[in-house]
């Protein structure tokens, strides 16, 4: 199932969270405060079941101006968009306010709801949409779906949850297979649980145990419980509204603004390097230096901004390589996007993406810093190759990538090497590469399983390989694990130590079958039967019958004997004990020896047995290549 947030915009009393209240049942304000006032203040949440079965996340925003900074927090997670627009009103200045936001989030998907269409008659209503249209010209939302609705007579909610729907079909999923990040919104505790934080997980799968770390304020602890939806679960994907209850730390340690993210894959920063873009109706010219306000996931930053150029100030619908410099430590990674507002009043004026998330100090306006920032944000040869390997499920044969990253051939081994040798990339046998963000997590989900199935089959040595191969399938990719990447992982797992492939099956290295005392004595008692026996091999039920135990038993028995080489599988269910064998390649080689060659009759003779076992023992030499057959007779192979 496609993980997506769906988060409202729209001016203040405009009707978001009548609307979704009108859309899921639920309502999104929680606090008591927002109820009395019938406003929203803080973000609310809310699960929405779509026509297909899918249930989207909703972020639900407060419209007042005063609250922007709580809209904000909850924009960053936002997949797709709906704008609600009031019929009576029609656009406001949170409208466009909230619009420009999305727009510097890089939203990308959204419906446009004409609400409380009841109040307003048909004319009005066209009037409004061709204004709503007029302004939405230009923007991600042009082609969007404007639909008149009305959450006090339902008028028109179930066409809305089609066009949410073909919204979300739209929106790219969120790579679950990347290190998780989620920026927190809220932390409670739970009574008896402990600390609660919650927020929308961006990136990466989150597991019940993981061991994950608060950043900036560098605390490490581990995931005692998940909730989606109010529902317990034992893991998370990207684009999931996700409650994770974790282990000692103080409820007030951690509070809203910080990340949750997976050990050692997020750093705590206090200054960032970006492109930054100014609003075209930015109110005023951004002064170098000038105090502002920088939002980023679910945090608010104070500090100041430096133009890395020759400019003092940088006009409205201006672009700007800057510095950005923090009062405090925040969470912040490459390819991040950010929203500034001028310190006061506060409006939004611009935003952009971090570049370098733990950059130098630079001189003012020196080329090579400059021209280092184009590069970065044009993308190096590195950061081409980085980037398609990041979102390479399966990985990427190496052939393939110069045309995969539009490199010629030299510049992409050129960068290959270079982070082969840093450890971001690493080549796999069949000269296959990963990332070692993609590689990490599929390492761990393959221990995870055949730890999971050795503790499920303690008594069979391994794991068929299709059975991992189903297991550790990257979540919601189109791409599979074809055999050829399985085969390229699977010999790279054992050239780590990591486990041992054998035939159809794999085990971890550490593994071995081991008996109780029990099994022990049950594994004697059979050998003895097997032995009894001799060439007249007993059927599985016969000897479950002498040693009183089940059939299953005695199966799991006779794989681990043969395993230890107590017993030959002579064909599909039939064993025969080491010491018969043994035995029988005696007296076949003896009989050579004298006579030259063997014949089934002669063995039956020797055996007392009767054509169809000796057949049978004379076919398993020749397959183990102990025997060679010419005609009726057969020779020793290597005499
Ligand atoms: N007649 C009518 N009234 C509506 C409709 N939707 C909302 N309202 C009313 O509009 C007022 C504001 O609705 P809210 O849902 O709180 O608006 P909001 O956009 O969430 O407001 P903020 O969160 O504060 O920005 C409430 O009094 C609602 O009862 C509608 O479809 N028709
Ligand atoms: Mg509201």
């Amino acid at each position: 199932m496609k993980h997506v947030i769906i988060g409202t915009a729209g001016h203040v009393d405009h009707g978001k969270t009548t609307l979704i209240q009108a859309l899921t049942g639920t309502n999104p304000d929680r606090l008591k405060e927002e109820q009395e006032r019938g406003m929203t203040i803080d973000i609310g949440f809310a699960a929405l079941k779509l026509p297909d079965g899918t249930i989207a996340g909703i972020v639900d925003v407060p419209g007042h101006e005063r609250f922007l900074k709580n809209m904000l927090a909850g924009a960053g997670g936002v997949d797709v968009v709906l704008l609600v627009i009031a019929a009576d009103e029609s656009v406001m200045p949170q409208t466009v306010e909230h619009l420009d936001i999305l727009r510097l989030l890089d939203v990308r998907n959204g419906v446009v709801a004409l609400t409380k269409s009841d109040m307003v008659d048909a004319e009005w209503l066209d009037a409004v949409e061709e204004d709503v249209r007029a302004q939405l010209a230009g923007s991600f939302l042009a082609e969007a779906p404007i639909l008149r609705v009305s959450a006090v007579t339902g008028k028109g909610l179930d066409a809305l949850k089609r066009a949410l729907l073909a919204a979300v079909s739209r929106a790219e999923a969120r790579n679950a297979a990347l290190p998780f990040r989620l920026p927190i919104d809220r932390v409670f505790t739970r009574p008896g649980f402990g600390t609660v934080v919650t927020g929308t997980l961006v990136a990466g799968t989150i597991r019940t145990g993981d061991v994950v770390e608060i950043v900036p304020q560098g605390i490490a602890t581990r995931v005692r419980g998940l909730q989606v939806h109010g529902q317990k679960v034992n893991e998370a994907e990207a684009g999931s509204r996700v409650a994770v209850n974790i282990a000692g730390v103080e409820t007030d340690a951690v509070a809203r603004g910080a990340q949750l993210a997976a050990p050692g894959s997020l750093a705590p920063t206090r200054t960032f390097d970006a492109v930054l873009r100014l609003l075209p109706h930015a109110s005023k010219p951004l002064r170098d230096r000038v105090r502002v306000r920088v939002y980023l996931g679910t945090a608010e930053v104070l500090g100041r901004i430096r133009l890395l150029d020759a400019r003092t100030e940088l006009e409205p619908e201006g672009r700007a390589y800057v510095q950005f410099r923090g009062e405090v430590p925040f969470a912040c990674a490459r390819g991040d996007r950010f929203v500034v507002r001028s310190y006061s009043p506060m409006t939004t004026i611009g935003g952009g993406i971090v570049l370098d998330a733990a950059p130098a100090r630079h001189r003012k306006a020196d080329p090579s810093t400059l021209a280092a920032l184009e590069a970065k944000e044009r993308g190096t040869p590195e950061d081409l190759v980085e980037t398609a390997l990041r979102s390479a499920t399966v990985g990427l044969l190496r052939k393939e990538l110069p045309g995969k990253v539009g490199l010629l051939a030299p510049e992409a081994e050129a960068a290959l090497a270079a982070l082969a040798a840093a450890g971001t990339i690493v080549v796999l046998p069949g000269d296959r590469l990963f990332h070692s963000a993609v590689l990490g997590p599929l390492t761990d989900r393959t221990r995870t399983a055949l730890e999971a199935y050795h503790k499920q089959f303690p008594l069979r040595a391994g794991m068929p390989k299709e059975e991992l191969r189903a297991a550790i399938e990257p979540p919601k990719t189109k791409d599979s694990l074809r055999s050829g990447s399985f085969a390229s992982l699977l010999a790279y797992w054992e050239a780590q130590g990591l486990l041992v492939t054998e035939g159809a099956t794999v085990r971890l290295a550490a593994f071995q079958v081991e008996l109780n005392e029990r099994q022990q004595a049950l594994l004697a008692r059979i050998e003895e039967v097997y032995k009894e026996f001799g060439i007249a091999y007993p059927t599985v039920e016969e000897v479950s019958r002498a040693v009183k135990a089940p059939p299953d038993a005695i199966n799991a028995l006779l794989r681990v004997g043969a395993e230890r080489g107590r017993f030959f599988r002579v064909q599909e269910g039939v064993y025969f004990h080491a010491e018969t064998i043994a035995h029988l390649q005696q007296l076949v080689r003896d009989s050579i020896r004298e006579h030259g060659t063997i014949t089934v009759g002669a063995l039956r003779d020797l055996t007392g047995s009767n054509r169809k076992l000796a057949l049978l023992v004379l076919e398993y030499f020749d397959a183990i290549h102990f025997t060679r057959r010419i005609g009726d007779e057969r020779v020793l192979v290597g005499s």
